[in-house]
């Protein structure tokens, strides 16, 4: 495992890159956290470790204000992930080892997977959005981020659940975001998978992304919740499957 820091602009971005035994030149998977996730939960590094002994490299990155990157919490927005996550992946284009590139993201990474994916069609072999949390803009714009709920037309400065606290930015941008043309964007192949029991992101969500994908598929995890609590190995089981039939 090697540990290091990529540059976005001034903010510097944690990543891990874990290689897969024995092999020099590899394919490559970007895969990164979700919202208040950090690179060493469980469902992540499950899915690093799978992905490594299919024989591709792993670059776990932290995005903006979590983990150890820089930026505080308060100030993330969907925009600084995206400006995040274009850096990381023009990083990953550069490095001489990796072959295909692959992005994969859970929850509110996932959304940026689904994001990423659509602005840079050319770029990966395919995308996973794991449990992607792309209600999240739909949920803004009717005001909603949290559960907290507002008058969408006018956003307060300061969106609070419990302890978590976000600027009211974060709401300003999400309504901005339009997934669907992001997803009518990208033609390679996609793996989605969720738990049927999701209490984060409606199951719904990954029904209806599967249809919009020109070429997507859904492995539904049943009985499973958000972070997939009971049937971790039937996620990457999933991933590794699916991998090998798009290598
Ligand atoms: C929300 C529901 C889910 C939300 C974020 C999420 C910011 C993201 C969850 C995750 O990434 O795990 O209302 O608002």
């Amino acid at each position: 495992m090697e540990e290091f820091y990529i540059e976005d602009d001034g903010i510097r971005l944690h990543a891990k890159l874990d290689m897969p035994e024995g092999r020099d030149k590899c394919p490559l998977m970007i895969l990164i956290h979700g919202f208040t996730g950090h690179m060493e939960e469980r469902h992540i590094v499950a899915v690093q470790e799978a992905v490594n002994s299919v024989g591709i490299a792993v670059l776990r990155v932290e995005m903006y204000g979590h983990g150890k990157s820089g930026g505080e919490f308060r100030n993330h927005t969907l925009y600084k992930w995206v400006g995040n996550a274009l850096a990381v992946v023009k990083y990953a284009r550069n490095l001489d080892f990796a072959t295909d590139l692959y992005l994969c993201g859970h929850s509110q990474g996932g959304l940026l997977t689904m994001l990423i994916a659509g602005m840079c069609p050319d770029d990966f072999k395919a995308v996973l959005p794991l449990s992607p949390a792309w209600m999240i803009p739909d949920l803004a714009r009717s005001g909603e981020v949290l559960g907290a709920t507002f008058d969408p037309a006018h956003i307060p400065d300061e969106l609070r659940r419990g302890d978590v606290i976000l600027d009211g930015n974060y709401a300003r941008v999400a309504q901005t975001i339009h997934v669907e043309d992001e997803i009518r964007r990208y033609h390679g192949p996609v793996l989605i998978v969720q738990g049927d029991r999701d209490e984060a992101v409606p199951y719904e969500y990954a029904v209806r992304a599967a249809q919009l994908y020109e070429n997507a598929k859904l492995v539904t995890i049943p009985d499973d919740d958000h972070c997939y609590t009971y049937h971790l190995p039937m996620v990457t089981e999933a991933v590794t499957d699916f991998l090998r039939e798009h290598s």
